[in-house]
């Protein structure tokens, strides 16, 4: 690996990485101890690799800590869907698990994965096994590996999205790591002679600098945030068929509070591969990451400080030399949106799609609304599949003609339909998962958000907004897990019922927004946006979405420049 200079100082996780065996750790021990609920430190580290985060329930630590217990652990553990598509058994299995197991419910993120939350530690080995043994896994669902491939659901595009998948697909798994480890320590697998000599021919002994997210695009839909992420293919399509795809590099949004060293960014565009050499590209941008990837500060680490501290053609460079030819000029493309398409659309071959609005993307039934019951109920007589989405929303996919009324019964019973009366406010919300398992979060998030929109829409109503769609996003810290830099009002969580308000990204997802105000109560949120709803209803342009309107209204101040934008010092702007 080439020399970073930064060898001395290296981040502890460098350490507990460069120790672990291949991810091995002392974690089949910690798993065996009886006297913990959770595992030490450093296996909690390890954990992450394996897809499991040690947690506790948040709210219960007041009333424990009074009464002199531990808190109350358990584990979240993430599911890798690549590409986010699930068959019927599969939805099935994840739906028993979630009650056998974890909390009762599942949660689909924003990444097109499953969580479950609340798994005990005693039941987290039989878990992992069954969630296996439906053909699923959790390795490098988190961790410093290239997480679960997104790519754009649109199921009405099918040929081209089919070859999309199909390289999402192909770069899980090239980039899968190759320890044994996960097997040995889940599945029971025998350790074989010379195991000690394992290698990860691509992610060496240390893996990479810190989690790496990858996303396969097909625009004019940008439901996956291409932008968001460390690498980016957008399909370019031609004559129905992808002849290629445009490379983005450096997206990334994650930030500290009042630390302006860290700060959302958009990804740039690097150039143009054929379909064939996708994949390896895809490996290169990771080598040179992992090779110049900051080891010495995690807050550092990420692509995009690499690529902003030396620049994209520095970065071009590397990549090139390592491929052994030139990437081509990026493509003309086209995004419009970041939201997905609710309800039915038609598709190849006679088939129909089903795009249902699952709020935050928790599935769980409630008194009144048995969406998990429903969502059973279909998967029991589906021939399609399941398709996750970025905006943790659910696609009924592949319904044949014969299935269709059925499903459509089904839904009708369950209300499963109950989202589409909703306004485009709601419709395009997300809020990240935050308490009670978060251990990083500062605010509510997913619990509060359904209530503020419903604040909101009912100034929206007032104002004749309804069917406007807006995105907005909250996440509990600036960590950024609902992509809140990239909607239209973003509300970053600062401390309990404190928010920082965000606006006037674009509805494409191709800029971020900026800071309107710190620290705004919740109880004032709506009252805030209130007059800025106001105006956008009286003053705006024919089309104009919401977010172009707080930039050129001055609302919040213009971005320089043209094409994509990062912001050096979120806390620094404050209009
Ligand atoms: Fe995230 C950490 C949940 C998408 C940026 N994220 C976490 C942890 C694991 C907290 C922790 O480290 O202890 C959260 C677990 C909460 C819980 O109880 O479940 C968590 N992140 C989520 C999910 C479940 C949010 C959701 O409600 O859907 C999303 C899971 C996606 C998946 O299936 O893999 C999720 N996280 C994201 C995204 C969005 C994206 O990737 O499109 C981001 C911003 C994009 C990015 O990575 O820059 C994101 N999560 C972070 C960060 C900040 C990373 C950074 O560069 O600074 C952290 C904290 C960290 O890594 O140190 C984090
Ligand atoms: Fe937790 Fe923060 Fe991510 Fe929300 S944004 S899930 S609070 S880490």
């Amino acid at each position: 690996m080439a020399s970073t200079g930064q060898e001395t100082k290296l981040s502890k996780n460098e350490g507990i990485k460069e120790s672990s065996n291949y991810l091995r750790g002392s974690l089949a021990e910690s798993l065996a101890d009886p006297l913990s609920g959770t595992v030490p430190a450093d296996d909690a580290q390890l954990t992450k690799f394996h897809g499991i985060y040690a947690q506790d329930d948040r709210d219960e630590r007041k009333e424990r800590r009074k009464k002199k217990l531990d808190k109350a652990y358990s584990f979240m553990i993430r599911v890798r869907v690549p590409g986010g598509v699930a068959t019927p058994k599969q939805w099935l299995e994840m739906d028993r698990l979630a009650d056998a197991y974890a909390n009762g419910t599942l949660k689909l993120t924003t990444r097109q994965a499953f969580q479950f939350h609340g798994v005990l530690k005693g039941v987290l080995k039989k878990t992992i096994a069954e969630i296996n043994a439906a053909l699923l896994d959790t390795i490098a669902a988190c961790g410093d590996v290239n997480r679960n491939v997104m790519c754009n659901p649109n199921p009405y595009q099918s040929a081209v999205h089919a070859e999309a998948l199909g390289l999402a697909q192909a770069i899980s798994d090239h980039l899968t790591p190759r320890t044994r480890a996960y097997h040995e320590i889940w599945l029971d697998e025998e350790r074989v002679a010379g195991g000690e000599e394992e290698e990860e021919p691509i992610y060496g002994k240390t893996y990479l600098p810190r989690k790496f997210k990858m996303v396969v695009a097909v625009p004019p839909s940008n439901d996956v945030d291409i932008f968001a992420h460390d690498l980016g293919f957008m399909a370019i399509v031609e004559d129905d068929k992808i002849v290629g795809y445009n490379v983005t590099v450096g997206g990334g949004l994650g930030m500290t509070h009042g630390a302006a060293a860290t700060y959302p960014r958009v990804a740039d565009l690097l150039g143009f591969c054929t379909p064939e050499q996708a994949v390896d590209v895809a490996e290169k941008v990771v080598l040179v990451q992992r090779d110049y990837g900051d080891r010495a500060n995690r807050a550092h680490a990420r692509l995009k400080y690499t690529i902003a501290d030396r620049g994209l053609d520095w970065f071009r460079g590397e990549v090139e030399k390592r491929l052994g030819y030139k990437l081509g000029k990026a493509r003309p493309y086209d995004f419009q949106h970041t939201g997905d398409r609710y309800g039915w659309t038609e598709g190849a071959e006679g088939k129909g799609h089903l795009t249902l609005f699952i709020q935050n993307g928790r599935v769980k039934d409630v008194p009144g609304f048995s969406m998990k019951t429903g969502l059973r109920e279909i998967a029991k007589v589906h021939d399609g599949d399941f398709r996750l989405t970025a905006n943790q929303n659910l696609i009924i996919s592949g319904v044949s003609p014969e299935k269709r009324a059925q499903i459509e019964a089904l839904v009708a019973e369950h209300g499963l339909d109950r989202g589409f009366e909703s306004t485009g406010l709601r419709l395009n919300s997300m809020a990240c998962v935050a308490l009670p398992t978060c251990g990083l979060a500062l605010a509510e998030s997913e619990r509060y958000l359904p209530d503020l929109v419903t604040e909101i829409e009912s100034v929206i109503a007032e104002l004749g907004l309804k069917q406007q769609p807006i995105t907005i996003r909250m996440t509990g810290c600036p960590n950024g897990c609902a992509r809140p830099y990239l909607a239209e009002i973003g509300l970053v969580g600062k401390a309990p019922g404190k928010y920082n308000l965000y606006l006037g990204a674009a509805f494409d997802g191709s800029r971020l927004n900026r800071l309107y105000k710190t620290s705004v109560k919740d109880s004032e949120i709506a009252d805030e946006l209130r007059p800025i709803l106001i105006r956008y209803a009286k003053e705006r342009n024919e089309g104009e979405t919401f977010g172009d309107f707080c930039i050129r209204a001055g609302i919040v101040s213009a971005w320089e420049g043209e094409g994509n934008y990062h912001e050096p010092a979120a806390e620094a702007v404050a209009s």
